[in-house]
């Protein structure tokens, strides 16, 4: 009971190494993803913790250390972690959280599967999560809880220890009541979500569903409404909002509800952006594409990025633009992080079946329209992509922010380059000067490529120096700051109801 902060994440934050027969706990070198940014938080309090789960034979006996220190650049913290059974990694994330509640939360119903849930097991997990960040935490502490596979653990916690502050982030979308009840569990969900002191989201649009499905089934009161910041709500966006409820009151308690727009690590990028090694290796990739132009797509391999949707507009590109046979090239980066999984499994399987099909039928001897690459590429070579590709093509559709769209646009230090962005990325609402396209639109994700091939420089550079002012004004720091003001805001909340 002595962290000032406890982050409660599914993912353990650093990397098990076998060295000369012992373990050493390394920083975890992938400086993409939210765990480097997360760690950061410890660098701004006296004793941080982590909560996380490892797979153990017999959780009753574990064969593993349960609570481990570590200390790498951001700081000295400790991470416990709890010994589940396979059967229970297996139920609780992978059946219940990627097969039950993923498709929910992105709206596609159809792919919801119900009957594998196995609740009780949900629950069971969930506690083990709040007994540990209750047996981390310092009185008075922050206990900051992320995702939705960790949804149970504010309303157990809080009967745990009534004393600490919980905030939770969602990395996803937030539907709207209209689908969000389609779970059976809804009002124990929101009833969990409502012991938090903060609520964050990625996007206003976010918050407002929450509220609309907080609203159908609880008697809860949305308090305070504000304007929508202009920086949030670009007008091209399917997802624009124009005013937003910051706080809610539910059984006497009030919950302070966030905004709150994950950003980049703009720095970091651009200095392996400008580096030697990068700009070599961007002169190669130009060289071999010759004159051809180069669009680039990356994202985990699930129905929810559109990948399938992307490939087939390509091709109905090639077919009705004869004229860009030989003079386009896509490499399309579809990693898959849940390959075992029938649905990701399946979608793998139409990926390269799309590409075989049309590398077949356009490719020649000396050009091939489409690389699918579904091996993870280490972080600096995609950056040397990011900057030498022509156009970013990203259409999912639906994604809580997305991230590599931020990434690429940070990578241009040359200022030139093409953002195609679907509607339905919560980064739409920040980058007004991409070319937004709808991916549930043939006409429009077929003119939106062919749009951005043809654009002139003056206007490339034109709007990519307005996506690069606002990615670098909203990056992780923004972020990591809205946190820490939110986090304030409910300790001095706490101390005048105390006072
Ligand atoms: C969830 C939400 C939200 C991808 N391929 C490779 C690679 N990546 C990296 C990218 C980027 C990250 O993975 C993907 O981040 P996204 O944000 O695009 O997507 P999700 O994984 O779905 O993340 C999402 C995010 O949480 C944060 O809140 O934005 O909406 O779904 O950083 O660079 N990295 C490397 N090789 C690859 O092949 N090294």
């Amino acid at each position: 009971m002595s962290s000032d902060l406890v982050i409660v994440y599914h993912r353990q934050p650093y990397e098990e190494v076998e060295v000369d027969g012992k373990i050493e706990y390394r920083e975890n070198k992938s400086p993409n993803g939210i765990v480097p940014t997360l760690k950061s938080f410890f660098g701004r309090v006296d004793k941080g913790a982590w909560v996380a789960w490892k797979e153990a034979v017999d959780p009753e006996r574990p064969d593993f250390e349960r609570i481990i220190e570590i200390d790498d650049p951001h700081g000295k913290y400790t991470v416990s972690r709890l010994p589940l059974t396979k059967e229970q990694v297996s139920s609780f994330y992978h059946v219940s959280s990627k097969e039950a509640f993923w498709p929910i939360l992105h709206g596609f119903k159809e792919r919801y599967s119900y009957d594998p849930v196995d609740w009780p097991t949900f629950r069971e997990v969930n506690w083990a999560f709040a007994e540990a960040a209750a047996a981390e935490a310092a009185p008075g502490a922050v206990v900051w809880v992320h995702d939705y596979n960790l949804w149970l653990v504010p309303g157990y916690l809080r009967t745990l220890r009534p004393d600490v502050k919980i905030s939770f982030f969602h990395h996803t979308p937030f539907p709207s009541a209209d689908i969000f009840n389609v779970l059976p569990w809804r009002k124990e969900i929101l009833e969990s979500l409502l012991a938090c002191d903060v609520v964050g989201f990625h996007i206003p649009r976010y918050v407002n569903n929450f509220v609309s499905a907080a609203r159908s089934l609880l008697e809860v009161e949305p308090v305070k409404r504000e304007k929508v910041k202009p920086e949030m709500n670009a007008q091209t966006s399917a997802l624009s909002e124009q005013s937003v409820v910051t706080e809610l009151e539910y059984e006497g308690r009030s919950i302070r509800l966030q905004a709150s727009p994950v950003g980049v690590d703009t720095g970091y990028i651009q200095d392996l952006a400008r580096s030697a090694e990068t700009e070599a290796k961007v002169q190669e990739i130009r060289a071999e594409k010759g004159d051809a132009k180069l669009m680039l797509s990356v994202g985990r391999t699930d129905y929810t990025k559109g990948g399938i949707e992307q490939l087939e507009s390509y091709e109905r590109l090639l077919e009705t633009h004869p004229e860009l046979r030989g003079k386009v090239r896509l490499m399309h980066v579809s990693v898959a992080a849940n390959a075992n999984m029938t649905a990701y499994f399946e979608i793998q399987e139409q990926l390269e079946a799309i590409a075989g099909r049309i590398n077949g039928r356009y490719g020649s001897f000396e050009w091939q329209p489409i690389a699918l690459i579904s091996r993870p590429v280490p972080f600096r070579d995609l950056v040397a992509y990011y900057r030498a590709a022509d156009v970013a093509w990203i259409t999912p559709l639906a994604d809580g922010m997305n991230l590599v769209c931020k990434e690429y646009v940070t990578a241009r230090t040359d200022g030139d380059g093409v953002l195609v962005l679907s509607e339905f990325a919560g980064a739409a609402v920040e980058l007004a000067a991409a070319v937004p396209t709808n991916p549930f639109s043939h006409k429009s994700m077929d003119s939106a490529i062919h749009f951005a091939l043809e654009m002139p420089e003056e206007e490339r550079r034109g709007r990519m120096k307005a996506n690069r002012m606002m990615v670098e004004k909203q990056d992780i720091r923004y972020w990591a700051e809205d946190q820490m003001q939110a986090f304030a805001n409910a300790l001095a909340r706490m101390d005048v109801a105390v006072g």
